[in-house]
């Protein structure tokens, strides 16, 4: 244990299980490195590591197996053979705006009417708003087919059947005590589901019904995935779901298949976003997860979701272009949009020692309601606490807020448990809500109050999950190339950190920044190449010590491609030196000979 920043960080390494991991490495032909890895995410057996390893589309569940999955098919070919308007209702999300640009491709391409919507976040706000049911009805449509929602839309629902509309929803959002009385409810987390996985996501849903359909109409399988894996990888990143089971077949395939797109709108915003020259040839989930994803998501932020999805949706290479550069600049004015806004939240909770409560609840006017949820997030980065944003309204003396949590505190049951002042709902770790205006104090200390009952000081620090402990040796070239194989990394498949002793910091270079020095690392035995590695927001840190001596390290190791090479690179995420074996430098010394009386 040591301090580090503002929070103290704690880290254990799991015992290594040496037979266990040798096992694998015979059998596999792989790295101890890898094999280690393997062991501690709960493989034992090699034919089960193999899978792992080497996702394969064909293991996709049927799609018939999907709850309601015959209702649904039937409901879309009757439509279609009646020439009836589909009316397709996604979400504002990246998840939500590809899997309605999913379903109104795949329905138009097999000869259906569509007609598509995504709500404006400000206008319909989530879900299904009563207005889209009666644009829909006014449209004529005769079959109302949800994407990403729907699930708990029991009014919304009921009104589409008394305007007459037949009601599919496709949705994986967690079911309440009851479904909607809908003509098809395709959802994998219905208690009766059949589906051997339950958490894909919209557009996953999507991706799964729209091949059953269109095995049955006699397309190709193979082809019908190439056209649409690129869509369902993008929902399926943004959405934080699982990288686990469905969810890492559709990431490791779709990543390929959205870097080799075909839809001019996608080429655009790769090009536009510059992740195809960032990517040297290789998507990773990180990209969507920080540079697609935000963009797409941007327009439902702050301006209006049908951007993004028609984006996804043209088939013009110039309007793509045009669109995709509107979607750049709404998405600069998002970001600063968000750091002006945390600048001045960061501010007011140190003014107001928020950071010393258990819960951050902290409000403010005309907050933009599309960036209170990722300044919550930012707050519980920095600050490590529970965090509720709230833009306030005070004509209408209404509030709407955006919580983010740490593990320990669950906020849809902190929201559910005060009925009488707040309303929403959601998940563990992030919650929407909205109350009135003036009782923004009154929610600030109930909250502050409920997590003072259920976290303690254990829960602020910051837990650093290690893998494995590791030699220098094992961290070899070859090594964390295998490692590879585990990507796409996400949630339930983090990337590796090994933690690591006997290694001797040689060298601090400089960087442009000088809060991010370069180390240079050698084993203490002297022998092994020297390694480069990054040692980011430890310059202040690392400025105290004179190169040279010991330090047991955390990192991450990864393969960089740059100008055709391929070089090791480390990423040093925690550092304790060896006190024993450290000179303190110059300036630290002459600073205390100075304060010595
Ligand atoms: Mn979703």
């Amino acid at each position: 244990m040591s301090t580090f920043g503002e929070h103290v960080i704690q880290w254990t390494a799991p015992v290594r299980q040496r037979e266990k991991e040798r096992m694998l490495q015979d059998a596999l032909g792989i790295p101890a490195l890898l094999a280690c890895v393997l062991v501690d995410r709960g493989f034992s057996d090699p034919e089960s590591a193999a899978t792992f390893l080497n996702p394969s589309l064909d293991d996709l569940g049927a799609p018939e197996k999907l709850p309601d999955f015959a209702n649904a098919r039937n409901e879309i070919l009757r439509a279609r053979e009646a020439g009836d308007l589909i009316f397709v209702h996604g979400d504002y999300d990246v998840d939500g705006v590809t899997s309605a640009a999913l379903l109104t491709r795949f329905l138009l391409s097999i000869g259906c009417k569509v007609k598509v919507h995504v709500p404006h976040r400000m206008k319909e706000g989530y879900g299904i708003h009563l207005n889209a049911v009666s644009d829909a009805q006014g449209a004529g449509a005769k079959l109302f087919l949800t994407c990403d929602c729907g699930v708990s839309a029991h009014v919304q629902v009921d009104a589409a059947k008394a305007a007459g509309m037949r009601v599919v929803i496709t949705d994986h959002h967690t079911i309440g005590e009851s479904i909607p009385e809908a003509h098809a409810v395709v959802n994998p987390h219905r208690k009766d589901s059949e589906y051997p996985y339950q958490e894909l996501c919209g557009v996953g849903v999507a991706f799964r019904l729209c091949e059953g359909l269109a095995t049955e109409l006699g397309f190709h399988k193979v082809n019908y995935r190439r056209a649409f894996l690129d869509l369902a990888v993008l929902g399926t990143v943004a959405d934080v779901m699982p990288l686990t089971g469905e969810n890492r077949i559709i990431t490791r395939h779709g990543l390929k298949q959205l870097y080799d797109t075909k839809k001019v709108g996608l080429q655009a915003l790769l090009r536009e976003s510059k992740v195809m020259e960032e990517c040297n040839g290789r998507l990773r989930a990180w990209h969507i997860g920080f540079m697609l994803g935000p963009r797409l998501n941007a327009s439902g932020r702050i301006d209006d979701a049908v951007r993004s999805l028609n984006l996804l949706l043209t088939s013009d290479a110039k309007d793509a272009t045009r669109m995709a550069q509107a979607i750049e600049e709404i998405n600069t004015q998002r970001k600063e949009d968000q750091k002006q806004m945390m600048e001045e939240v960061v501010k007011r909770v140190l003014e107001e020692g928020l950071q010393e409560r258990y819960a951050i609840v902290i409000g403010g006017e005309g907050w933009h309601p599309g960036i209170i949820g990722l300044v919550a997030g930012r707050l519980v980065e920095q600050f490590r606490r529970p965090s509720f944003v709230i833009s306030i309204d005070s004509k209408t003396n209404t509030a709407k807020g955006s919580a983010r949590s740490i593990p320990g505190f669950h906020l849809a049951d902190a929201i559910r448990a005060h009925p009488d002042l707040v309303s929403g709902g959601g998940h563990a770790m992030a919650a929407g809500f909205s109350l009135q205006a003036d009782r923004v104090p009154e929610a600030a200390k109930a909250f502050d109050a409920y997590a003072a009952e259920r976290l303690t000081a254990a829960d602020f620090e910051v837990m650093m999950n290690v893998t494995a402990e590791v030699s220098p040796e094992e961290v070899s070239f070859a090594a964390v190339q295998a490692l590879e194989q585990l990507e796409p990394y996400g949630i339930e498949n983090c990337e590796p950190t090994f933690a690591l002793n006997g290694m001797r910091i040689t060298g601090i270079q400089q960087t442009k920044n000088p809060l991010h020095p370069m180390l240079v690392l050698r084993a203490t035995s002297g022998t092994g190449p020297f390694i480069k590695a990054m040692a980011f927001s430890m310059g202040e840190m690392l400025s105290q010590y004179e190169p040279g001596f010991e330090a047991q390290l955390l990192i991450k190791a990864t393969i960089e491609a740059w100008r055709g090479s391929r070089k090791m690179k480390w990423d040093i995420k925690h550092l304790a030196p060896d006190l024993t074996t450290c000179q303190l430098s110059r300036e630290t010394e002459s600073a205390e000979t100075v304060a010595a009386p």
